[in-house]
């Protein structure tokens, strides 16, 4: 019988609440281990309540967010497997109404990761009205469910304690990894610098953004921030790029001219799988 009474609404169509601040199901620490291979179908039958596309919504409560979580990538596919493995449940049980962007550098050109991020904010709106933006490596898995991926009043980084660098935050201005932007927050930084080319340099350019529009960076504490990154060697075509230094020297120049609001790619691809959304992109080449 229906807790509201006789002639009350049905569960059906029965208005929803809020979820609570404190998702209820959270376990806290996590196990995180490589050795084991899994597989998409393992996956899939793990984690019968998504949509196509890598989409969930929680079925008893309204999200308090809704979160695209932007991926980029190139020939990770090993390292996005154990990312979903983990990864789903996790945000599943953090409540969000959420769908997963894995953004893919078509062709065999320098690597550009900030671009592909400023590529996966312009089109997960066009799948949705998202509100938060979680920028996360495919080597990049969360060793504790607290660590929630959502938004909060200033910018936030969420891969604070990696086990790659001692399980310590490798500098006080680091930025890089994962990171939670708002809507409202990335607009007013123009989003990502788009010509930082190969590795290194893009992530301390955001964050220079991030100082720059009067914003600071919140971060969970060492334990809840810890991480695990998946060993792995340099990718082809994304080695040190040697113009970094001199570049994030010039972010407060080039910030507002370079950004959200002069990204041009072509879309190659829009592939709606059952685990995420892989959206194919050409980014172009170095200048
Ligand atoms: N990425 C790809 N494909 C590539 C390059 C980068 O998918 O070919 C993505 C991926 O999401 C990766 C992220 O961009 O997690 C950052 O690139 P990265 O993992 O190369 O950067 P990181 O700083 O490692 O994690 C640098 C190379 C470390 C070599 C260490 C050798 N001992």
């Amino acid at each position: 019988t229906s807790p509201f009474g006789t002639g009350s609404p049905t569960a059906k169509t029965r208005r929803l609440e809020k979820c609570p601040e404190i998702p209820p199901h959270l376990v806290g620490p996590l196990r995180i281990e490589f050795s084991e291979p899994v597989s998409l179908e393992g996956i899939k039958s793990q984690n019968p309540e998504l949509r196509k596309g890598g989409r969930y919504s929680p079925k008893d409560c309204i999200a308090l967010q809704k979160v695209a979580i932007i991926i980029p990538f190139r020939k990770r596919d090993e390292h996005l497997k154990f990312w979903l493995y983990y990864l789903h449940p996790i945000l599943q049980r953090q409540q969000l109404d959420y769908g997963v962007y894995v953004i893919n550098q078509f062709g065999n050109e320098t690597f550009n990761r900030a671009k592909l991020l400023n590529i996966g904010f312009a089109e997960s709106l066009k799948d949705y009205d998202y509100d938060c933006f979680v920028f996360s490596d495919v080597d990049l898995i969360p060793m504790d469910d607290r660590n929630i991926f959502k938004c909060y009043n200033q910018p936030r980084h969420l891969s604070v304690s990696v086990d790659k660098f001692g399980f310590r935050l490798p500098y006080a201005q680091c930025f890089g990894g994962v990171s939670a932007l708002s809507k409202e927050q990335f607009l007013k930084i123009n989003g990502f610098p788009n010509n930082y080319w190969g590795w290194g340099g893009e992530d301390d350019d955001i964050y220079k953004r991030v100082i720059f529009h009067g914003m600071s960076i919140t971060r969970p504490d060492g334990i809840i921030g810890k991480y695990r990154m998946i060993r792995h060697n340099r990718d082809h075509k994304n080695e040190p790029n040697p113009q970094r230094f001199n570049k994030i020297e010039h972010t407060r120049e080039s910030m507002d001219t370079d950004g959200i609001n002069s990204l041009t790619y072509k879309t190659v691809e829009i592939e709606k799988n059952e685990l995420f959304t892989k959206i194919t992109v050409n980014v172009g080449k170095p200048a």
